[in-house]
């Protein structure tokens, strides 16, 4: 291969960009709060070199820690690689090494054995430390003022586990982080690990169960009382895997499931609940509890949302013609059935942010992605290929919905929340918006927004010189907290 394919996973704003960039003191339009200090993390897949096949896709591509840098006044912009083992072992050889997404028998056999994660998926700040993850190895550290890679991250050699989730949950009260990992033992195991560490960075606790199939299973949520699993049938096959295909179908006829348990009991006592057939969420807003019940929160879809894990299932069909919604799923553990109660909260969408105290808790408000009916054709770009163009903010309790809609040829990445001094204030939201200026040609923006108004749209905009590539997750670090961080000291 001599160019990068001139498919959607390489083009748009997945237009490979690869540059290791500082820039500082970034132009401000408009006043940003005061007291918004801090750092802003995003993780931004970018492939390093042209990959060895053809349709490769974003969720592949090697993962660039991004880092938007606020204090006194003054914005700095800085993003580098994650030195994965994959990534230097393909830098040295000066070319790609590792082949499919999540297909080892795709590779070439100079690597086999190497740790093929690209820590391309979530920031997730924890105890004073910065760490990469992607849910298909363990996640890397990284330090939070040079981002420079540390290494893989075993917990001191505690964890057993060789996969992590990108989507841990951290109890706002006890500091502690809750997070699990599947396929725990392997390619295709249906091994889950489910993991506590404390307030410090401590693994305390690490236990095994079984799935009733091979999920990919994306996010999970956490209550007070409890630890919820929910799969949904996006499943691997070993032999597909061996032959060559992808590793992930989407199986239309198979039901979801969520495994419940106490948050501090043990696997033995998970009770599983079953869910509708064939959907699909990769996000979760939130989960409560209420008395006996637990409500949980999903951004959910009536099949897979990314093409290639459809199409790989034998299912064809548009985009735009999938249903679903932000839904409420309600568990009642006093009953002895395994039913699932269902109410729609919201319209589609996903990428959902919650303030972080409001974890595992009844909460007032929170946002999400979605699409303005009004705003044209979504840019193309971002794992799925489209981006969303409408940011809202949802009251669960009330049905209160606002949105900050998008004009023509604007898209924008998930949002951090900033939470503001003043309590009766409900914060920041920050994120950036991307512009198409030309054919292939986009400007971005980061935009800071009244959490509590986001209707009012931005009310501060920095201006951003050079091209940003579709963003995955990002984690807002509080200068405080960046202050005392280990790394680096
Ligand atoms: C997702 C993202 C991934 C991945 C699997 O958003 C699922 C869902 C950025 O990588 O590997
Ligand atoms: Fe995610």
């Amino acid at each position: 291969m001599d160019k990068f394919p001139s498919t959607i996973q390489f083009t748009g704003l997945n237009t490979p960009i690869r540059a290791e960039a500082s820039v500082r003191d970034l132009v401000v339009e408009g006043e940003i709060p005061p007291e918004i200090q801090g750092a802003f993390f995003r993780a931004v897949p970018d492939p390093a070199h042209l990959p060895m096949f053809e349709d490769d896709i974003a969720l592949n591509a090697d993962g660039m820690i991004a880092r938007f840098l606020f204090g006194d006044g003054h914005v700095d912009y800085d993003i580098r690689y994650v030195e994965t083992a994959r990534y230097l072992a393909e830098k040295k050889a000066r070319k790609a090494l590792f082949g499919k997404y999540r297909n080892p028998f795709t590779d070439d056999p100079s690597v086999e054995g190497v740790d093929r994660t690209v820590s391309n998926t979530t920031p997730i700040w924890h105890a004073g430390r910065l760490f990469m993850t992607k849910e298909d190895g363990r996640a890397y550290e990284v330090n939070p003022h040079t981002l420079e890679t540390i290494g893989s991250w075993d917990y001191h050699g505690a964890l057993k586990s060789q996969t992590m989730t990108a989507h841990a949950r951290i109890d706002p009260e006890t500091g502690e982080m809750f997070f699990f990992g599947y396929e725990a033992d392997g390619l295709c195991s249906k091994e889950i690990s489910y993991c506590i560490a404390d307030k410090d960075g401590n693994l305390v606790s690490e236990q095994w169960f079984e799935a009733p199939y091979v999920s990919a299973m994306h996010d999970f949520v956490i209550t007070e009382k409890y630890a919820i699993f929910p799969l949904f049938p996006t499943t691997a096959d070993l032999d597909r895997i061996k032959a060559g295909g992808p590793h992930w179908a989407h199986q239309q006829d198979l039901e979801s499931w969520v495994a419940v348990m106490p948050r501090y009991g043990k696997v033995e006592d998970i009770r599983w609940f079953k869910g509708r057939k064939g959907v699909s969420c990769f996000h979760l807003v939130n989960a409560f509890d209420d008395g006996d019940k637990i409500h949980m929160e999903l951004c959910l879809s009536d099949t897979n949302a990314f093409p290639f894990m459809r199409e790989a299932g034998g299912i064809h069909c548009d985009q735009s013609e999938i249903g679903g919604g932000l839904i409420r799923w309600t568990l009642d553990m006093s009953r002895n059935d395994d039913s699932i109660a269902e109410i729609p909260l919201g319209p589609p969408g996903d990428m959902p942010r919650l303030r972080d105290k409001d974890q595992g808790r009844p909460y007032e408000s929170a946002w999400y992605l979605s699409m303005n009916p009004e705003g044209g054709p979504p840019l193309p770009g971002g794992p799925v290929g489209v981006a969303f163009n409408a940011l809202l903010r949802i009251e669960p309790a009330t049905g209160r919905l606002d949105m900050m809609p998008l004009g023509f040829g604007m898209g924008l990445n998930e949002p951090v929340h900033i939470p503001a001094r003043d309590p009766d204030h409900e914060g920041w939201l920050m994120c950036v918006v991307d512009r198409q200026v030309d054919d292939n040609l986009f400007e971005s923006e980061l935009w800071i927004i009244d959490a509590g108004n986001v209707s009012q749209g931005a009310v501060a905009k920095v201006l951003l010189p050079i091209p940003m590539k579709a963003q995955v997750h990002g984690w807002w670090v509080p200068a405080d907290q960046l202050a005392q961080a280990r790394a680096g000291k």
